[in-house]
């Protein structure tokens, strides 16, 4: 186990109440700067290699994005995926008592991480990347239930200017109507409809070791990175036991790690 410089090992009942009551919550300082470090080199190392499982932000077209991988700039990164066959630091890290204990709070005892979603590091840099719209990650995923925790950890300073996460407190409980999403399934900033649960946008500006917890329906959005420096982030996703992937689903193509 790597050296810990915090953390208690549970959210506080009040806590927990948040997180069911606004879809989030951010721990302070939760994640050993150690850990933060060791993720820094690998991603930096195959960042630099363009190693592995490569997700460009040409790739997924948003505004700000370069048009294709031979554009200017085509080859910027957006994640690196697979995160887990990357290095052992990761699954380490989510069996540490004070990731996986909180992530039982939140989903109950047995606790189950896909590696089909998220389980990337996401890099944002500065001139090159995209607006995300305001969305629920699992538009595209395919559970029993949309009952899932994902969990962000800062890598380095996520502020309003570099693109940290948005996100819409509640919205994890609402219910969303088709014809509030536009065909990319994007929560529609432009419709009049949606404006009152946009006024209520919260920001979550993070420092090195801080972790977001938030629930996978909650609404979230991020700019791109408005600064020179790039903006590093790991983020996996959770699940309990009894919520499985659909067969056949692009949930279901990977295994899954029993926490
Ligand atoms: O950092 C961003 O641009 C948001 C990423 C995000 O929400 C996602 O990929 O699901």
């Amino acid at each position: 186990m790597l050296k810990q410089e915090v953390c208690t090992d549970q959210l506080s009942v009040e806590e927990v109440e948040t997180f069911r009551r606004e879809g989030f919550i951010v721990q302070r300082s939760l994640i050993p700067l150690d850990y933060v470090d060791r993720i820094l080199q690998i991603t930096k190392r195959d960042e630099t290699a363009y190693f592995g499982d490569i997700e460009y932000e040409a790739d997924v077209q948003y505004p700000g994005a370069p048009q294709s991988l031979t554009d200017e700039g085509g080859r910027t990164i957006r994640r690196l995926r697979q995160a887990f066959s990357r290095d052992p630091v990761f699954a380490r890290l989510v069996k540490e008592p004070f990731v996986v204990n909180r992530l039982r709070q939140l989903l109950g005892e047995q606790v189950v991480m896909p590696l089909a979603h998220h389980n990337c590091v996401m890099t944002k840099h500065p001139k090159y990347s995209s607006d995300t719209g305001w969305h629920q990650d699992t538009r595209y995923w395919s559970f029993t239930r949309s009952e899932l925790v994902n969990v962000w950890v800062a890598l380095g300073d996520e502020t309003v200017t570099n693109g940290c996460l948005r996100l819409l407190p509640g919205s994890h409980r609402m219910v969303v109507e088709p014809d509030q999403l536009d065909d990319e399934l994007f929560f529609r900033d432009d419709l009049p409809r949606n404006q009152s649960i946009l006024s209520t946008a919260a920001t979550a500006e993070l420092k090195a070791g801080d972790a977001l917890f938030f629930h996978a329906c909650c609404l979230h959005s991020a700019t791109r990175n408005y600064s020179d420096r790039t903006k590093y982030s790991a983020v996996f996703t959770f699940r309990s036991l009894d919520n499985p992937p659909l067969s056949d689903s692009r949930s279901s193509e990977l295994p899954e790690l029993l926490l």
